[in-house]
């Protein structure tokens, strides 16, 4: 049960449009692909994104990180020495992503070994998890559209809708023009990515009073101390830490201080063993959390499912599982399917995560 190899191959699928939000856009997803083999000859696999705008990761640094620090350090340590696998990583600052790419593969590899799926291991609770679609920056009509065909073909009803521009007017006119448009049976929330201040961010959600919106996220950035607990006072739906939240500490920070009082949990920056400690932490000091995106491929998309299928509090909101449909294509086998608005996870030993290795050799841009 030891592990003899972790390889980080690099690659590159294009989106069928860019994804526009406040911190950034995305043309092309650069990811990484992080593959654990055990002595026993068993793969376990997960990636990485690249998001330089919110971890200041690059595609180029999660491979060397991996390569160069990681690797040579966790070679021959035993797949259940997850502890210490990550005392070891801990002692290289940041690298959420890359850390949490190698993290999910071992718990894949762990799966396999003692043939159950992770979600199994890591709670059960459930078998799929319902879907939120998140909205990049468009035209009002244009994102009305988007969601109705989100709605009509994989029977999606919930929404996040990216914000933060300005005027603010411009997000107000598509939360109106979605909610007009599609009635009082979807959910809507937003997502601002620190992009207006504390007072904008209140402007717009009293503009917004009447949509009926069921969270609000990051709205304006943390570093504004004051702003941003005075804000969040004044916020009368839960107000979600994402990007400022991103470990347990911060996590304690966010909602002690009163910046937030839920969290978005994201596999892809604290792995499967990581957003238990989130997780645990939320519930035990009574905030709400949502399982969140990180513009996830359908690699990612099945870790996310998978860790929050396997909780009762994770699966109380839909869960941001669909952006995957904005890519060209992908690595998995055996795609996967949204259905009447939920995505299952595989009932196989592990993650159930089988990579083409044609569309991995199409897409690998280390060869
Ligand atoms: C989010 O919730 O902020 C935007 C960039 C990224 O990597 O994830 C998002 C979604
Ligand atoms: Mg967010």
């Amino acid at each position: 049960m030891k592990i003899t190899s972790i390889e980080a191959i690099p690659f590159a699928i294009p989106y069928l449009k860019p994804l526009r939000f406040a911190s950034g856009e995305v043309h092309t997803a650069l990811h990484v692909l992080v593959r654990v083999t055990s002595d026993e000859g068993i793969v376990g696999v997960a990636e990485a994104p690249a998001r330089p705008f919110t971890y200041g990761e690059t595609q180029e640094s999660i491979v060397a990180v991996i390569q160069t620090l990681f690797a040579p350090q966790l070679l021959g340590m035993s797949i259940l020495d997850r502890e210490a696998m990550h005392a070891v990583m801990n002692r290289t600052v940041g690298n959420p992503t890359a850390k949490s790419a190698v993290d999910m593969a071992v718990w894949d590899v762990i799966g396999q070994t003692l043939g159950h799926p992770v979600s199994a291991l890591l709670g059960g609770f459930t078998d799929s998890m319902r879907v939120s679609h998140m909205l990049g920056f468009a035209e009002p009509a244009k994102m009305v559209a988007e969601a109705e065909r989100m709605r009509d073909t994989y029977g999606i009803t919930t929404f996040k809708v990216k914000v933060g521009r300005r005027p603010f007017g411009l997000d107000v006119d598509v939360c109106r023009a979605l909610r007009e448009e599609m009635g009082g049976d979807i959910d809507l929330y937003i997502d601002g990515n620190r992009g207006w201040t504390p007072s904008e961010s209140l402007r717009a959600l009293n503009a917004m009073a009447d949509l009926d919106l069921t969270l609000a996220e990051e709205l304006c950035p943390a570093d504004d101390v004051l702003g941003r607990k005075w804000l969040v006072d004044h916020c009368n739906v839960p107000f979600v830490a994402d990007e400022s939240a991103t470990k347990p500490g911060e996590v304690t920070r966010e909602l002690l201080s009163g910046a937030a009082n839920a969290v978005s949990i994201k596999t892809a920056r604290t792995g499967f063993s990581h957003s238990q400690r989130v997780l645990f932490q939320c519930d035990g000091m009574g905030a709400e959390v949502v399982m969140g995106n990180q513009i996830d491929g359908q690699i990612g998309t099945l870790c996310t499912v998978t860790f929050g299928a396997a909780f009762e509090s994770t699966t109380r909101r839909a869960g941001e599982l669909s952006n995957f449909l904005d890519m060209s294509d992908d690595l998995l086998a055996e795609p996967l399917e949204i259905v009447d608005g939920r995505l299952s996870v595989r009932e196989v030993p592990g993650i159930g995560l089988d990579i083409d290795p044609w569309k991995l050799a199409k897409y690998r841009v280390d060869q």
